[in-house]
C-alpha cells in the first residue's frame, strides 16, 4: 500500500498515465491524491476527468482554480478564455456526472501529519482557520453552485478590464460577493494565493519565478501557524516549481507547460518526476 501525491495534471492526460505506470499505482492496493487543476490548458481533460471520476473511490483530490472555472463555465458564470481547453469536457455526455464529482470535492484533505490543498493558506491562520475557511467555501458551493461562483469571480476581480492588483482579497466592504463573501474569499485563498505582503493579505496577479517577488511580499509558506510536524502539500505555483521542505512541499512542476509531472509518495518521500509527454506540454 502507498499512497502518491501527484501535482498540476491540468489535461496532460498522456504524462499522467506514464506516471501511474511508473509508480505501478493499483487503485485495490494504493492511494492517489490529487494537489488540483486536473483540467484545463493541457490536451485531455475529459480523459483525466473520467479516469479521476472512474477511481474515485481510490483517490482524494482537492479543489483548484481551473477546476472552477470548469464548473464556472459549466454554470454559464464566465465565458470561456482563450488558452481555455474545456469544451470537450462541457460537451461530453457524462459533463453532469463529472461536474457533480467536481462540484462535491473538498477545499482542503487533512490527514495524518499532512494538509493537502491547491495553492496554500494565510499565514495567520491556524488549523480550525483553516478548516472553517474550507467548510464556508464548500458549504457555498454545495448550496448555490452558480451563486457561489458569481460571487467567487465578483471577489476575484480579475474580468475584461482587470487592473494589476485588482483582486486582493477584499474586506468585508470589499466587492459585492453577497451571501457567498465568506466563502469565496476562502475559495480564493485557498486556490490562488503565492504571495503575501508584510500584513499577509495575498496579492494574486503574481505569478512568476521566487527571484520576482515584489519587495515587501514573501510566499505564503514562508510562515504559516500550523502546528509543528504538520506538511502542507500543495500546487499552483508552477514557477516555483518543485519544492520539497519539511513544512511545504509544491507539487506544480508545470506540466502544462512543457515541464514534468511529480508524485511524491508519503510513507518514505520518494519522488516520481515524469517529463511532459509530446503534445501535452505548451510551448513556452
Ligand atoms: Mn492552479
Amino acid at each position: 500500500m502507498a499512497t502518491w501525491v501527484v501535482g498540476d495534471v491540468q489535461g496532460c492526460f498522456s504524462t499522467f498515465r506514464r506516471l501511474l505506470d511508473r509508480i505501478e499505482f493499483r487503485p485495490e492496493r494504493d492511494r492517489l491524491w490529487f494537489a488540483g487543476d486536473l483540467v484545463n490548458r493541457g490536451p485531455d481533460s475529459l480523459g483525466m476527468l473520467r479516469w479521476a471520476y472512474r477511481h474515485r473511490d481510490s483517490i482524494v483530490c482537492v479543489l483548484g482554480n481551473h477546476d472552477l472555472h470548469l464548473l464556472a463555465q459549466r454554470e454559464g458564470v464566465i465565458p470561456a478564455r482563450r488558452r481555455d481547453t474545456l469544451v470537450p469536457v462541457l460537451a461530453a455526455p457524462d459533463a453532469d456526472d463529472l461536474c457533480d464529482w467536481v462540484a462535491g470535492l473538498p477545499f482542503v484533505h487533512r490527514e495524518d501529519g499532512f494538509l493537502l490543498v491547491h495553492a496554500g493558506v494565510l499565514p495567520r491562520w491556524d488549523l480550525s482557520d483553516i478548516e472553517a475557511a474550507a467548510g464556508d467555501a464548500k458549504g457555498a458551493l454545495a448550496e448555490d453552485r452558480g451563486g457561489f461562483l458569481r460571487a467567487l469571480y465578483s471577489v476575484r476581480g480579475d474580468g475584461p478590464r482587470r487592473k494589476k492588483n485588482a483582486d486582493e482579497a477584499p474586506g468585508p466592504n470589499g466587492p459585492a460577493g453577497g451571501r457567498h463573501l465568506a466563502g469565496a474569499t476562502a475559495a480564493s485563498v485557498l486556490t490562488r494565493i503565492r504571495i503575501v505582503d508584510a500584513a499577509g493579505i495575498p496579492s494574486f496577479a503574481f505569478d512568476g519565478v521566487p527571484e520576482t517577488i515584489p519587495p515587501g511580499h514573501r510566499p505564503w509558506f514562508e510562515s504559516v501557524s500550523l502546528p509543528a510536524g504538520m506538511t502542507v502539500l500543495f500546487g499552483h505555483w508552477a514557477a516555483l516549481g518543485l519544492m520539497v521542505s519539511e513544512r511545504a512541499v509544491c507539487l506544480d512542476s508545470g506540466c502544462v507547460w512543457n515541464g514534468s509531472l511529480t508524485a511524491l509518495r508519503l510513507e518514505d518521500g520518494a519522488l516520481m518526476v515524469q517529463p511532459a509527454a509530446e503534445g501535452d506540454g505548451q510551448p513556452l
